[in-house]
């Protein structure tokens, strides 16, 4: 089973949008396996995007990751990373795709509603950086039955 790594932004904490992106994942058959809300300190925020460091909007980019709660997600399912891709949707919300996240929640690029891990190598990374092993749940779900063959 693969898992990856997805986190509700400021935006959407603060808009209460939670139980709904939480849902729209549960109902596609992923299984939540760790979450938590917290302030993100600096550190964790230029670690997890170290990737965007020369970037011109990487520092908007950490202040808005640091100003307010997010809420941090391990989810586990056949195809994880790219299946939350796809729930998502494109990193723009104006481009992204009705019936997507981002494309039904959001309006702007620096307010796109949530993360999600672009591949399995990021998502072992990203996991490892936010959450402790021990935090993690394995657990077995009796739906698992009608969610895979
Ligand atoms: P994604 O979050 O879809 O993986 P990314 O890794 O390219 O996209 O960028 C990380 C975040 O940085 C993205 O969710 C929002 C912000 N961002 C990306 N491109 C941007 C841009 N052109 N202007 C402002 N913010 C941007
Ligand atoms: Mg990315």
């Amino acid at each position: 089973m693969e898992r990856t790594f997805v986190m509700i932004k400021p935006d959407a904490v603060q808009r209460k949008l939670i139980g709904e992106i939480v849902q729209r994942i549960e109902r596609k058959g992923l299984k939540l396996v760790a979450a938590k809300l917290m302030t993100v300190p600096q550190s964790l925020a230029e670690t997890h995007y170290a990737e965007h460091k020369e970037r011109p909007f990487y520092n908007s980019l950490i202040s808005f990751i640091t100003s307010a709660p997010v809420f941090a997600m391990v989810l586990e399912g056949e195809d994880a990373v790219n299946i939350s891709r796809h729930i998502i949707g494109a990193t723009n919300p104006s481009e992204a795709s009705l019936g997507t996240i981002r494309g039904d929640l959001g309006l702007t690029v620096g307010r796109n509603v949530v993360h999600g891990s672009d591949s399995v190598e990021s998502a072992e990374r990203e996991i490892a950086l936010w959450f402790d092993e021990s935090e993690i749940s394995s657990y077995t779900l009796p739906e698992d039955v009608w969610v895979y063959e």
